[in-house]
């Protein structure tokens, strides 16, 4: 999916790139969907639709008209979005890097663009560039700030979200909408909102490598470190985006993240409640860590500018847990096993081997095994409070003895102290 195998190898060869050095320590990051596709909320003529809200054109959706679309701008307003608010939430949940979406499929850009008047400045009744005030408020804060930017699809330009560019209805070719379009809402996105962390494209589709080509070229001129995910196409990507909502269950080579939903949809939706619940975020946060991947979370605002309570809050339960646990994510490496744990996962940090247990052992002897660790164990404790805990080490099998009582943590974690010898019988 994605153009994920090509452009994987590519990055794995990329994998020591010194670019990328914050993008693999810093591990947790946050998606923002928001857009014309916020205000429907995945609801069209008083009708409810059941699928991904940015997806609400498409005829699978509610097939709904570019001309008819285009009326969601003249509600579009939203009053209380504030900027301030939104990084110390960022802050709070313990993200690093943020990706807000400047232009989705639909056409729309988010941001003020002197290219196109379908934009938040000059069409809609708020009148002022989100986007902007976003980054200024992340590069106070020390937040990361990088940007989607749907470079391939776009609905608007194609005249259906259905029809295919090569389709003969076409007001344009696939050249004229990127030389006119694309490209120059690249370099305003480049050039005017300080610097740019990562630049997040996306379904390549049958794009060509000179257009890839030329975007690469576009970031390297203005905004020369930053990193490039391989949705852009043909490989010449910085790092591997793995598909949508997969986190992989075999640890890949090189650079790459994992791309999540907090429920079903990107953009906000009232009709989904399928929530993640903070525990399951925290699971696949830390899988992907183990896996040596960065995790992107996403939040959809609601089209007035603040969040659904639902995931605010779950995020910001993990990002309690990330306060008191912190160093098994930020700056811990892939676990030495190549898969997860029966009872959890692992990670690396630098005195020794965390492991995150899921799944606290009831009856029995409460104690969770490793099959294959060479080196020596020093000491187990529990991170957060710091009891220590018995180890055996018996021919391939380490054995931690656990607390009968559960501790009262989203995920418990111990630590092993260890002489930096990680290596496991095995594996790779
Ligand atoms: O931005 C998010 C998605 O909108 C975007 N990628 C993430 C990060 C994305 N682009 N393409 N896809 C997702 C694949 C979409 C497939 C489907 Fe459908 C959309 C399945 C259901 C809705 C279109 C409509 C295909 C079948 C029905």
């Amino acid at each position: 999916m994605n153009d994920l195998w090509g452009s994987r190898a590519a990055a794995a060869q990329k994998a020591s790139d010194p670019r990328t050095a914050w993008f693999t320590q810093d591990r947790y990051a946050m998606f923002i969907h928001w857009g014309l596709f916020s205000q429907a909320a995945s609801t069209w003529n008083g009708k409810k639709y059941y699928g991904i809200a940015e997806w609400l054109m498409h005829p699978a959706m509610a097939g709904v008209s570019k001309n008819d679309y285009a009326t969601l701008a003249n509600q579009f307003d939203p009053q209380s979005f504030d900027a301030d608010a939104w990084v110390a939430f960022f802050k709070r949940a313990g993200v690093k890097n943020i990706v807000i979406t400047a232009k989705h499929h639909d056409g729309f850009a988010m941001f003020k663009s002197k290219v196109d008047t379908f934009n938040i400045v000059d069409g809609t009744p708020y009148k002022r560039d989100p986007l902007k005030e976003l980054a200024q408020a992340c590069y106070k804060a020390g937040i990361r700030f990088g940007f989607y930017y749907s470079q391939y699809q776009d609905w608007r330009e194609q005249g259906s979200a259905a029809v295919a560019w090569d389709d003969p209805a076409q007001k344009n070719s696939f050249d004229a909408y990127f030389q006119h379009k694309a490209l120059p809402q690249v370099r305003e996105l480049l050039r005017n909102y300080g610097p740019i962390s990562v630049v997040w494209f996306d379904t390549p589709g049958t794009m060509g490598e000179k257009y890839s080509r030329q975007l690469v070229d576009l970031v390297k001129k203005y905004q020369p470190q930053a990193l490039i995910n391989s949705r852009i196409g043909n490989g010449v990507g910085d790092y591997s985006t793995y598909g949508d909502n997969e986190v992989p269950r075999v640890s890949p080579p090189g650079v790459w993240e994992a791309v999540d939903t907090t429920n079903d949809s990107w953009g906000y939706s009232v009709t989904d409640y399928n929530w993640k619940s903070p525990q399951e975020l925290l699971h696949r946060l830390i899988l992907t860590t183990a896996r040596g991947g960065t995790y992107m979370i996403n939040m959809g605002p609601r089209a007035d500018g603040s969040f659904p309570d639902i995931p605010q809050a779950a995020l910001t339960e993990v990002g309690d847990w990330l306060k008191r646990n912190g160093e098994t994510i930020y700056g811990a490496q892939r676990s030495p096993w190549s898969i997860a744990q029966p009872w959890g996962d692992v990670t690396t940090g630098q005195n020794g081997l965390y492991l995150h247990v899921f799944d606290w052992p009831v009856g029995g002897t409460h104690s969770v095994a490793l099959y294959g660790l060479q080196g020596k164990v020093r000491s187990a404790r529990l991170l957060d409070g710091g009891a220590s805990l018995a180890v055996t080490q018996d021919g391939d099998w380490t054995r931690i003895t656990l607390p009968d009582r559960r501790p009262d943590a989203l995920v418990p974690v111990v630590a092993l102290d260890m002489d930096g010898d990680y290596r496991v019988k095995d594996a790779d």
